[in-house]
C-alpha cells in the first residue's frame, strides 16, 4: 500500500480548520494507505508554550484524532518525540537548506510578526516598535520548522501528505530538499505528493475572514475548537463577522459569508450553490443559525467519543506505544539509508 504521513501540532486544542482541512480527510484514507499520523510536539516548542499544557494537549490531541475517526487499528498514531530519527534527519537536511529558503516562508514571517518582528526586504528580521520594547526574540527552531517538517515526512518515505492549503509552501520545500538530497548523493527519498482537499482546505477566522482560522489566535471568538461546548460554538458562529449587503452568496467581495458557506458545505456535504439557492431571500442570521446547527450536529458525537476516550489513559498510552513501534521500525530503515549515503560510518 502507498504510505501517507501527516501531522498536527498539540500547541493548543484542535480547530474546525484542522478538522476540515486535514483530519476529516485523513479518516477516509485508512483502508487504501499505510497511514502514519503524528502528533508533532517538537514543533510546538518553536513558539512560547508551557510544558504542562503541552503534556496535556498531546494526549488530548491523540484522543481527538481517534474521536474524529482515525482508527488506531487501521493506522499508526504516534508522538514525534517518541521516535528517534526526526531531529537526526532534520540535521542532515538542514545542511543542504539555504537559510534564505527558510526566511522567505510565509508561516515564519507570520509567526515572527506575532513575536514582535517584521521580516523586511531581503528577508532580514527587524523589531517592530512593540517588539523592541518587549525585548522580543525569535528562536532558530522557528526558522528550522519547515526542515523538521520535511524530516517528519521523508523519514517515512511517504508517497503523499494530506494537508490544508496553508502547508503547501512547506511541502514544496520538502519536495525540493528530497530532490536536492537525491541529486547530491543518490536516490534515497520518495518525492511526496500533496493531497489538498477541494472543500475546507482553508477555513478562515470568524473575526477576520482574511486570515486563516488558527488554534493560537489571540481572539478566542475567531476560532471554533472541536471541543467547544455546543452553546459556545453557536455563540461564536452567531457573532461571526459578515460583509456589507444582505445577499447570501459566496464571492471575493464577501469573505465572511464565503467562509460560513464553506464551513456549512463541508459540514453538511451539500454544495455551496445548493445552500445559496435554499437561503435565497433569507438574512445572515438564518445562515449563521443553520451553520451552527450543521457544525454542532457533526461535533456533538465527536465530543461524546472524546470524553469517553480521555478517561482511558491506559488505552491511549497503548495506542501510542504500538504507534511508536511501527513508526520507529520504518524510520530507522530510512534514517540508516540516509546516513550511509551522507558518508556516516555504520553504527558499531
Ligand atoms: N484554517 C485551516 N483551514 C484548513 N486547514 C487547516 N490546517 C490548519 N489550519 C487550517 C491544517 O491542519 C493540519 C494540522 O495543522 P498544524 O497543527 O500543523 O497547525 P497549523 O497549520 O500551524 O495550524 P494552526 O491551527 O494555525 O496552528 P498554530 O496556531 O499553532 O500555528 C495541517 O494539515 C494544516 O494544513
Amino acid at each position: 500500500k502507498p504510505v501517507i504521513l501527516t501531522c498536527a501540532q498539540p500547541t493548543g486544542q484542535l480547530t474546525l480548520g484542522n478538522y476540515l482541512g486535514a483530519i476529516k480527510n485523513w479518516a477516509t484514507m485508512l483502508d487504501d494507505y499505510e497511514c502514519y499520523f503524528g502528533v508533532v510536539n517538537m514543533h510546538s516548542i518553536t513558539v512560547p508554550y508551557t510544558p504542562t499544557d503541552l503534556r496535556k494537549n498531546t494526549l488530548s490531541c491523540v484522543a481527538q484524532y481517534i474521536a474524529c475517526g482515525l482508527d488506531p487499528e487501521r493506522s499508526n498514531i504516534f508522538v514525534q518525540s517518541h521516535v528517534i530519527g526526526h531531529t537526526e534527519l532534520a540535521w542532515l537536511l538542514s545542511c543542504i537548506t539555504p537559510i534564505g529558503d527558510l526566511q522567505r516562508m510565509t508561516q515564519f514571517k507570520e509567526k515572527a510578526a506575532k513575536l514582535g518582528f517584521n521580516v523586511g526586504e531581503g528577508n532580514d528580521l527587524k523589531f517592530t516598535h512593540e517588539g523592541a520594547r518587549a525585548g522580543a526574540s525569535v528562536n532558530s527552531g522557528l526558522l528550522m520548522y519547515p526542515v523538521l517538517m520535511a524530516a517528519d515526512i521523508l523519514l517515512y518515505n511517504a508517497d503523499a501528505v494530506p494537508v490544508g492549503n496553508d502547508q503547501r509552501q512547506h511541502l514544496e520545500l520538502c519536495r525540493d530538499l528530497a530532490q536536492r538530497f537525491n541529486h547530491k548523493y543518490s536516490d534515497t527519498f520518495t518525492i511526496p505528493e500533496a493531497f489538498i482537499p477541494k472543500e475546507g482546505a482553508r477555513i478562515m477566522s470568524l473575526q477576520d475572514p482574511e486570515r486563516k482560522m488558527s488554534k493560537s489566535d489571540d481572539n478566542q471568538n475567531a476560532t471554533l475548537y472541536l471541543l467547544d461546548e455546543p452553546s459556545k460554538l453557536k455563540k461564536k458562529i452567531m457573532s461571526a463577522v459578515t460583509d456589507s449587503g444582505s445577499e447570501i452568496v459566496a464571492g471575493d467581495d464577501k469573505p465572511g459569508v464565503s467562509n460560513l458557506l464553506q464551513i456549512y458545505s463541508a459540514m453538511s456535504g451539500r454544495t455551496v450553490a445548493d445552500i445559496e439557492e435554499s437561503l435565497k431571500g433569507e438574512g445572515y442570521g438564518t445562515l449563521k443559525k443553520e451553520v451552527a446547527d450543521a457544525v454542532i450536529s457533526v461535533l456533538e458525537p465527536v465530543q461524546a467519543k472524546y470524553h469517553d476516550l480521555i478517561q482511558d489513559k491506559a488505552y491511549l498510552e497503548g495506542v501510542l506505544k504500538s504507534g511508536a513501534e511501527a513508526a520507529q521500525k520504518r524510520a530507522y530503515k530510512v534514517l540508516g539509508k540516509a546516513y550511509r549515503k551522507a558518508g556516516f560510518v555504520e553504527r558499531p
